[in-house]
């Protein structure tokens, strides 16, 4: 039975609900910005997420809406440009603290860096993204309270694909039987799962009728003392919301019972 040493976390939709308020606004500030009549409402966008990555969810509504552009000699250069100006965008909300960590996030993670937990990210978003989320939501240091940031383009195939879960096992030296991971998306599951790892599943408003079989457990977030967790599947926490207790109750659930010696 191996101890629980590690948590690895996927960012957008698990530690700040980002992808409606904050990725969507940024790709339509950028598409104007460019004198672009392209608009992403809410339900479209929606679509456009079983895509990860920014770049290959442009490419994905170019396949659906202008399929000739696609053909154009120049596109990558230009889906790259727009891709930037979107980031810039993105960014700029994030300084402006208009993308909050959801609840509970803050306080798991001081709890399970105070349980000696090592932290780790395994995401598909541009890691300027990261960088700048952790700064801005937990503080100058926050950055050093991940030992792994693993993202967006580093690995060439992207979620579903178990590549970045991968990359931040290696970079963390640890087997997958040794960590939790920690995912908002059926897309972020099969990539985790893909990898070995054990998971955990709190959902959002864009993917909480998704298929989340595999997951140890599925909740509505991970919740506050005073705020607690609605589970989806798997054993309800013992506090009512999601601490270090309760994940390392599902990582020994999920190892299956104890072998005979
Ligand atoms: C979510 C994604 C990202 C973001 C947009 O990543 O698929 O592509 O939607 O960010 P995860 P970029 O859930 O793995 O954190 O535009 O920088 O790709
Ligand atoms: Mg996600």
């Amino acid at each position: 039975m191996d101890k629980l040493s590690a948590l690895i976390f996927d960012v957008d939709g698990t530690l700040a609900d980002t992808e409606r308020d904050g990725h969507r606004v940024a790709f339509n500030r950028a598409f104007e910005e460019s004198g672009l009549d392209w608009y992403w409402d809410q339900a479209r966008y929606g679509e456009l997420l079983r895509v990860t990555g920014g770049k290959e969810r442009i490419r994905l509504y170019l396949a659906e809406a202008h399929p000739d552009l696609l053909r154009a000699p120049d596109i990558e250069a230009r889906i790259r440009a727009l891709h930037g100006a979107k980031t810039r965008h993105y960014l700029a909300l994030l300084e402006a603290g208009a993308i909050p960590l959801r609840p509970g996030v803050r306080r798991l993670l001081q709890e399970a860096r105070a349980a000696g937990l090592r932290l780790a990210i395994a995401t598909t978003t541009t890691p300027e993204n990261v960088t700048t989320l952790l700064r801005t939501a937990l503080g100058a240091d926050g950055l050093q309270w991940f030992e792994v940031i693993a993202a967006g383009d580093i690995v060439s195939a992207k979620k579903p694909a178990p590549d970045i879960f991968h990359l931040a096992l290696s970079e963390l030296g640890l087997a997958p039987a040794a960590c939790l991971a920690l995912e908002d998306s059926a897309n972020g599951l099969r990539a985790a799962l893909g990898a070995g790892l054990p998971t955990v599943v709190t959902t959002n408003g864009y993917t909480r009728d998704q298929d989340f079989s595999g997951a140890v457990a599925v909740l509505n977030g991970f919740g506050e003392p005073d705020a607690p967790v609605t589970v989806q599947a798997g054993t309800p926490p013992a506090s009512g919301h999601v601490d270090v207790a309760s994940l390392k109750t599902w990582h020994q659930e999920a190892q299956g019972p104890a072998r005979a010696p």
